[in-house]
């Protein structure tokens, strides 16, 4: 049997810990190097945070496995037993131009099925968790249950650059959906953006293409305060793999999904 609180009271002192040194990393130069592109980015915080997490875990809990976003964890081919799946910072780019919008993103899984959400907002000290079936809460305060929102007063976030530049996917649905919401933003965190939505912030996130350690964590946030969490074909996530990904506050998840996204 698992002592879920005492992994919950681990990973957020680990959390407090990796969030103390990313912010005293703030007043001296990065070592920053591309990876897939040019604009994709990793800098010696990243590793080094991916690393402190890493360690912790091996030590403290041997038996469970790490897939982790700079490569430093286990190498896994299925979800089965107790998987940490970790984002060292998430929004890596924000964190090297802005030092603000990035966040940590831990979610702890159980055989697929999500257990422990963590996403910390480093620079504005915001801790977003949740637990299955325990609620999700931002530094302590519980955050209530989702309810639907008329797509006229959503406020929803895209990532314009990838809707766009996909050769599968329309941009004129994408036209179509911001003309028809009441405003768009875009982030540049995945897991912030949906830890916004979680938390009412945002209604709806849409991305093209995000890895398991991207949405991990907020895929438990927002489940636990009955929103929604698919592809961009509303199908579920492969949690293994890259996805499209479509979070949203229930009923407005539909709307957009068979008003604008699936053909009609
Ligand atoms: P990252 O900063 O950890 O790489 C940017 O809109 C969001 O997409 C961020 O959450 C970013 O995570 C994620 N992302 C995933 N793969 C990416 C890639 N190849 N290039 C840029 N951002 C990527
Ligand atoms: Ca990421």
């Amino acid at each position: 049997m698992e002592n879920w609180t005492e992994i919950d009271r681990r990973v957020r002192l680990w959390i407090e810990e990796a969030g103390k040194a990313i912010r005293r990393s703030f007043k001296h130069s990065l070592s920053i190097q591309t990876k897939s592109n040019p604009n994709d980015l990793v800098t010696n915080i990243d590793k080094e945070t991916e690393r402190f997490f890493i360690s912790n875990v091996r030590q403290t809990f041997p038996g469970h496995l790490i897939l982790g976003e700079e490569g430093q964890g286990d190498h896994l081919s299925s979800l089965n037993g107790i998987v940490w799946i970790i984002d060292p910072i998430d929004g890596t780019m924000n964190f090297v131009h802005q030092q603000r919008h990035f966040a940590i993103s831990i979610g702890v899984y159980e055989d697929g099925v999500g257990r422990l959400g963590y996403v910390y907002d480093v620079t504005h000290d915001e801790l977003y968790c949740a637990e299955r079936g325990k609620g999700a809460y931002m530094n302590g305060v519980q955050l209530p249950k989702l309810s639907s929102v008329p797509i006229e007063k959503a406020l929803i976030a895209v990532n314009a650059t990838w809707l766009v530049k996909n050769a599968y996917f329309d941009e004129r649905k994408l036209v179509e959906l911001a003309t028809k919401v009441r405003g768009v933003r875009s982030y540049g965190s995945a897991a912030l953006e949906m830890a916004y939505v979680a938390s009412g912030r945002l209604d709806s996130y849409l991305t093209m293409r995000l890895s398991p350690w991207d949405f991990a964590a907020g895929k438990i946030l927002i489940e636990e305060v009955g929103g929604v969490v698919s592809n961009l074909s509303g199908e579920p996530l492969d949690m293994l793999n890259r996805n499209s990904v479509f979070a949203s506050s229930p009923g407005l998840h539909e709307t957009i999904l068979h008003h604008f996204l699936l053909e009609k």
